[in-house]
């Protein structure tokens, strides 16, 4: 989406705003990309239903899903202007702007979803909300991803010799195109909105999510092989604009924190929830899925990505400290 397109999409959600939401005294409007009902739209609106219920309806938000707002890379950057107050969004499109978020973006650092949730509930997810002060942004709360894993509209992919020269779409991070390239295969950063007719046009052959983006999007309808290697578990933040916190009492900018954090459990119930339906739907709709994988080998080739991006004694210290978590 253009710039102009996007700003003129967000003009006009704003006046929607007036009239949606005219009992709130403030009314913060927030961005994703995901449609209604899903687990990320439905935790920023328990966030806000938490909000307004704290401050007698003086502080409201409005979620702007299905991308309405436009896609993550420009929506972060409005969001970092203050256009748009609050932003849901995978750490991927951070890792170009924000160093720390690249820790829990490195492919098969987390064990499992327990393991990133004890990381990310604990100091080393504070220094990473923490970080994102530095860039007119406030974090303030860490939602779940699921893993991701390929998928692809040409054949089932068992090794990681199958995936040698086919075309991939990675979220916009440099750190997730050399993350392709060291399987051997390659990438193409891109808008997520952009990738279902990217796979039907044949521009590229497959892309990468967990279930429940591999089925709302209906990705699965036009690449129907679906390779388990679980290569990534990034986390989802919630976001706000540092001019729209500041302008806040300390008073307030404490509820809304609380209210960040308390609408997480409330997202890990439902992202649970939908990853059995997800799934179960596409499998029900004829998805070839390729669970016999060993991934070794996929682990083994991520050498190169950790040794170019954990240079600095920083990123160094997370990725210790996140091995380091029981
Ligand atoms: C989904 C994330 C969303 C990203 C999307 C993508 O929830 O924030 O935009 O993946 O791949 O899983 O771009």
């Amino acid at each position: 989406m253009t710039y102009t397109k996007t700003l003129g999409a967000a003009l006009l959600a704003s006046v929607a705003t007036v009239t949606a939401a005219s009992a709130c005294e403030t009314t913060f409007r927030s961005s994703d990309t995901h449609p209604e009902g899903y687990p990320t739209v439905a935790a920023v609106e328990e966030m806000g239903r938490l909000l307004e219920e704290r401050t007698d309806g003086r502080l409201c938000v409005e979620v702007f899903h299905s991308a309405q707002l436009g896609e993550e890379k420009d929506t972060i950057e409005q969001t970092q202007f203050g256009v748009i107050d609050m932003n849901r969004v995978s750490l991927g499109p951070f890792n170009n702007i924000i160093e720390e978020t690249q820790v829990p973006s490195l492919p098969y650092i987390f064990r499992s979803t327990d393991h990133m949730h004890k990381v990310m509930d604990g100091p080393v997810g504070q220094q990473i909300l923490d970080a994102f002060s530095d860039h007119d942004l406030v974090g303030l709360a860490f939602y779940d991803g699921g893993s991701r894993s390929f998928y692809n509209s040409e054949k089932p992919i068992a090794s990681i010799d199958d995936l040698a020269g086919m075309k991939f779409r990675v979220m916009q991070s440099d750190m997730f195109v050399d993350m392709v390239d060291a399987l051997g295969a390659n990438a193409t950063p891109m808008p997520y909105g952009e990738v279902y007719s990217s796979i039907q046009t044949g521009v590229i052959d497959g892309a990468e999510n967990n279930w429940p983006s591999y089925d709302s999007s209906g990705h699965f309808e036009v690449a129907k092989y679906y390779t388990l290697d679980q290569h990534l578990i990034v986390p989802e933040v919630l976001v706000m604009a540092k001019s729209t916190f500041d302008g806040l009492s300390a008073e307030d900018q404490e509820i809304v924190r609380q209210a960040a954090r308390d609408s997480v459990p409330v997202m890990r119930e439902l992202w649970a929830a939908r990853e059995a339906e997800s799934e179960a739907r596409v499998r029900e709709a004829g998805v070839e899925v390729i669970s016999d994988i060993d991934k070794t080998p996929f682990i083994e080739a991520m050498g190169p990505v950790y040794d170019k991006y954990v240079t600095s004694a920083v990123l160094q210290q997370i990725v210790a400290d996140i091995q380091a978590t029981e």
